[in-house]
């Protein structure tokens, strides 16, 4: 649900940095053969060339785009790298660009509250450096400007091609100024300075926005790139958000989204000015109504949140087309591999953030082949998370076949064929630093006794033992305080177009809030819901002395490695391609060549929080109304009359 957070003061200096093309600058980092030439990377999933999931701006120049495949990209601009995404245990293994994320953290989190948004986005609130900066020079004074800040794109100043840099020098520097622009032209100093420093000492190169808050600071991080800086003066809100479709707004995605265009006939979010907050609490709830009536006004008091390290950490993998398992044999494997990884990920970042997890959620995505009822969606369980890769695996395996019966129903015996998995991840949330003043790891653990769920603290609303492997009714993870509900698709899936992250805002944390409607209307929206469907055009505007820095800034080749892919990924990959039917490739290629099915969870889990948002809508059921499960406990299951 959103949160009506009213602005806590209008003068917060809030930046949104964002990496440009990330996955590709780490590639390039790591192999400078490929700086400045046309690159891409590529899922690992080698059909038609792999899916391209990062595309660098010299390619983009190109036509490549982010929904297409290798081959495709090789057709358009014949010159172009593909570069594997890392492979580990047969996945995808995303520790290079989490690692490469964290780097540009560290520095970003200098000068001020800094929250990591996803692998390659953060918010950093400036508003104390900005003040500290204007006490102590008033920006009239300033001698000397450097050029990376009089680049800076500021909404709402008209240029004129010829001088730019001296109007935003003049704007920087005007002595009228309100405080909240002085504040502004402040952050935005500090900003250029970050990212120089980034630059520096990463050798990558980031956009951002500078904004009142984090909503137009994020609007704004995407409006130019790469390389490149925009500023959200207060004047400029109301020419921003007007023509903005009301679907790229934060949270508004989805069914609220959705609602707001076939109910109200809602387009943009000048469209919704005309509503008095009142009629939008009436049809949405107090809450909702007053969040929507503030976001189409600029007023958003996120704050924010002071978060460097991950709420939870992921290892999934996707079974498309004939890779889907079908034994329980088969899912035991996998769960051995993502269990393991996980576990790794978990101890590492015990030892070296002292952090702990307390959630273990199993996710899938499932189908069977003989149920009319394809939209059934596979529940995902939870229960309290035992350390250990053993442990992790048995509670795993134990959450599976409770979340198998559940899908099945109560007259299929699991170990009858007709099932299959398409998407399997574990999970682990609720992450919190071991409490200061344990002396160490371990008497933590033993003081907690993490194996007796009944001694875990009071706020995990932890069932007895029996019942954390029952179904729990509203299948949620829980991130960081957050609820985050997690949707699963069964059998056929949205083929949509992939959206960038700039065109829609969502984060995972604000998860897309579920408007208040009667059955009716909800019902016209399930069947009327629609999807983004466009990438935003690439965005090159503008000539970079940052990137003209890293042109004439060789790369420290100390870093190369050559990607090596097992041949027994490669393997199983073809046999999918050869499998897939004339039919199923036509529909493909007349739909949407990136492939949900094919997005391996991991994947999801690393994305930018909207892009994650964005995937689980394509991956929810069609059609499928919000029900509660019903006749899911445990005892059912293993009652006389099953079979
Ligand atoms: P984005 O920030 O969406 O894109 P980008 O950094 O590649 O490019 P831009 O300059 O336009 O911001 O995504 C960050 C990384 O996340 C991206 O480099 C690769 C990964 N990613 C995927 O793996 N799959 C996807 O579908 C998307 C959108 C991103």
């Amino acid at each position: 649900m959103p949160v009506a957070r009213p602005e806590t003061s209008d003068s917060r200096i809030i930046a949104h940095v964002d990496m440009d093309c990330f996955y590709v600058q780490v590639e390039q980092r790591k192999q400078p053969h490929l700086r400045g030439q046309p690159t891409a990377v590529v899922q690992y999933n080698s059909w038609k060339g792999g899916g391209l999931i990062a595309v660098g701006y010299e390619a983009r120049k190109d036509g490549v785009k982010r929904s297409m495949r290798g081959d495709e990209a090789k057709k358009v601009c014949p010159q172009i790298h593909l570069v594997q995404v890392p492979v580990a245990r047969s996945k995808a293994d995303l520790t290079i660009y989490r690692n490469a994320g964290s780097e540009v953290v560290s520095i970003l989190s200098r000068k001020g509250r800094c929250e990591r948004a996803s692998i390659d986005e953060v918010y950093l609130d400036l508003t104390d450096a900005a003040e500290a900066m204007l006490k102590e020079t008033p920006l009239e004074s300033l001698e000397s400007i450097h050029e990376e800040v009089l680049k800076s794109h500021v909404l709402g100043l008209t240029l004129n091609g010829n001088n730019d840099k001296e109007i935003v020098r003049e704007w920087l520097t005007r002595r009228d100024a309100d405080h909240r622009d002085k504040l502004l032209a402040c952050g935005a100093i500090i900003v250029a300075e970050l990212r120089l420093q980034v630059l520096k000492e990463t050798e990558f190169t980031c956009s951002a926005g500078v904004a009142h808050n984090k909503m137009l600071a994020k609007l704004a991080s995407g409006m130019n790139k790469p390389a490149q800086q925009t500023i959200v003066t207060l004047s400029s809100v109301k020419g921003l958000l007007e023509p903005l479709p009301i679907k790229k707004m934060k949270q508004l995605g989805g069914k609220l989204g959705s609602s707001l265009q076939t109910d109200l006939g809602v387009n943009t979010v000048g469209d919704l000015l005309q509503f008095s907050v009142e009629k939008l609490q009436d049809l949405y709830g107090a809450n909702t109504g007053t969040w929507l009536w503030n976001i189409a006004r600029g007023v958003s008091g996120d704050e924010v949140e002071g978060r460097l390290l991950p709420k939870s950490h992921c290892s999934g993998k996707t079974f498309p087309g004939v890779q889907a398992l079908k034994s329980i044999a088969a899912v035991e494997k996998w769960l051995k591999e993502l269990c393991e990884e996980l576990s790794e990920r978990l101890q590492l970042d015990l030892e070296t953030n002292k952090r702990v997890a307390h959630t273990l959620t199993l996710h899938a995505n499932a189908y069977k082949s003989t149920d009319t009822d394809s939209h059934k969606k596979f529940p995902s369980k939870s229960c309290p998370l035992r350390y250990g890769a053993g442990k992790i695996l048995e509670d795993s395996v134990n959450l599976f076949q409770a979340a198998l019966r559940e899908f099945l129903g109560s007259y299929t015996n699991p170990a009858d064929c007709g099932w299959g998995i398409t998407n399997l991840s574990v999970s682990a949330s609720k992450i919190v630093a071991v409490p200061s003043g344990t002396s160490t790891i371990t008497k933590y653990f033993h003081g907690q006794d993490r194996f007796q769920p009944s001694l875990e603290p009071s706020d995990e609303k932890l069932a007895p033992e029996d019942d954390t492997l029952s179904p729990s009714t509203s299948h949620q993870t829980e991130c960081g305080g957050q609820q985050t509900q997690i949707t699963h698709d069964t059998s056929t899936f949205d083929q949509n177009e992939t959206t960038c992250k700039d065109d829609v805002c969502l984060t995972s944390k604000h998860h897309e809030p579920q408007p208040r409607l009667s059955q009716k209307e909800s019902n016209i929206n399930d069947g009327k819901r629609s999807y983004e469907h466009k990438r935003k055009a690439t965005k090159e505007k503008g000539t970079s002395s940052i990137l003209r820095f890293l042109q004439t800034n060789s790369c420290s080749s100390s870093k190369q490695e050559t990607i090596c892919l097992s041949s027994g990924v490669q393997e199983g990959l073809n046999i999918e391609s050869e499998a897939l039917t004339e039919s199923q490739n036509a529909r493909r290629a007349n739909t949407w060549r990136y492939n949900a099915d094919e997005i391996d969870q991991s994947v999801v889990e690393e994305l930018p929080p909207e892009i994650q948002e964005e995937v689980r809508t394509w991956l929810r059921p069609q059609k499928q109304a919000n029900t509660v499960k019903r006749g899911s406990s445990i005892a059912h299951y293993f009652s006389p009359n099953r079979n």
